[in-house]
């Protein structure tokens, strides 16, 4: 199977800047000939281009709106031209607004296909905010809830298909960060939420067979990666960083478990951001997990 690396180099849906070299770093620390290492094609398609960062506060609820549509538009193009041709889209963030063009491009790829649809959402953060609750205006914070079809017509229209997804295709794992107003909207639209909390009471082991159940033959497995899902200690080069998330060990666990299903069918490697980093540890960290995802094990291969 071939694998196609697609860099999006932009933090227009961020708080900080700097997530737009996540898809240098993520070449830097050798994603590619480790990729490759696996018995994978791998494509390296270079990078997408969209409007430069404005740097502007929030207007109506969204910072840099019209540019976060253009960059997902694009996203979307690319993502869903890759699947269309059977290979792997591993889009390299990024901030996590790009989620929005990744997964409507997967949705619409399975709505096409006759397959059943599993998000798994690795984050310190449920990303399920709207204008009215945002406590930041930053869209990186609403990809959840515009795949869902709430947020701007613009971004819930991207790909065409309104909603793109339902919520009940997601299960987040690692969450420990939900807004005042975003823990009402998560529980209204019953989002399947495996926090914090969850994994130090039952593990990650059972964890993951509980997010990874009834996936079959039929599904395809996204995976959307947002780095700060990491522990700060062993993950510092993102922009919002949360005290309190895996280990290296559970980590590594989650990514294993998620391999074993074979059903691994595209992702996204997001909020890397090498402007908080140190000796790019983080992306070479993200780099060795995702040789995790892509099957890497200690006895096997
Ligand atoms: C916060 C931070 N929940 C917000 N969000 C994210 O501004 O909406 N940080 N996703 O990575
Ligand atoms: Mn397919
Ligand atoms: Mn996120
Ligand atoms: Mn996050």
């Amino acid at each position: 199977k071939a694998l196609s690396l697609i860099g999006v180099p932009t933090d227009i849906g961020a708080g900080h800047r700097g997530a737009s070299m996540g898809p240098e770093a993520l070449r830097v620390a050798n994603l590619a000939s480790k990729l490759e290492r696996r018995g994978f094609e791998v494509i390296d398609h270079g990078n997408l281009q969209g409007p430069v960062n404005p740097w502007q506060p929030p207007q109506d609820g969204y910072r840099h709106l019209p540019q976060v549509v253009a960059w997902n538009e694009a996203v979307h193009t690319a993502v869903y031209t890759e699947l269309a041709a059977g290979r792997v889209p591993v889009m390299l963030g990024g901030d996590h607004c790009l989620a929005i063009g990744s997964i409507s491009a997967v949705a619409r790829h399975c709505r096409e296909q006759g397959k059943k649809l599993r998000v798994l959402w690795l984050d310190a953060h449920a990303d399920f905010n709207t204008a009215d609750v945002t406590p930041s205006g930053n869209i990186h914070g609403m990809p959840v809830a515009c795949l869902c079809g709430n947020g701007p017509q613009a971004l819930v229209e991207v790909g065409g298909h309104v909603p793109a997804t339902t919520p009940d295709v997601f299960r987040q794992i690692g969450i420990r960060s939900v807004d005042e107003g975003e823990k009402s909207l998560v529980r209204e639209a019953q989002v399947s939420i495996f926090d914090m909390r969850r994994i130090d009471e039952v593990g990650m082991k059972r964890t993951m067979e509980e997010a990874l159940a009834d996936v079959d033959e039929n599904t395809h497995l996204h995976v959307s990666f947002d780095v700060d899902f990491l522990d700060p200690t062993i993950a510092p080069g993102v922009g919002t960083t949360v005290r309190g998330g895996p280990n290296y060990r559970e980590a590594q666990l989650c990514m294993e478990m998620i391999a074993d299903t074979g059903r691994v069918s595209s992702l996204d490697i997001v909020e890397l951001n090498p402007a908080f980093d140190k000796r790019n540890q983080t992306a070479r960290l993200a780099v060795d997990l995702v040789e995790s995802l892509f099957g890497k094990s200690t006895l096997i291969r």
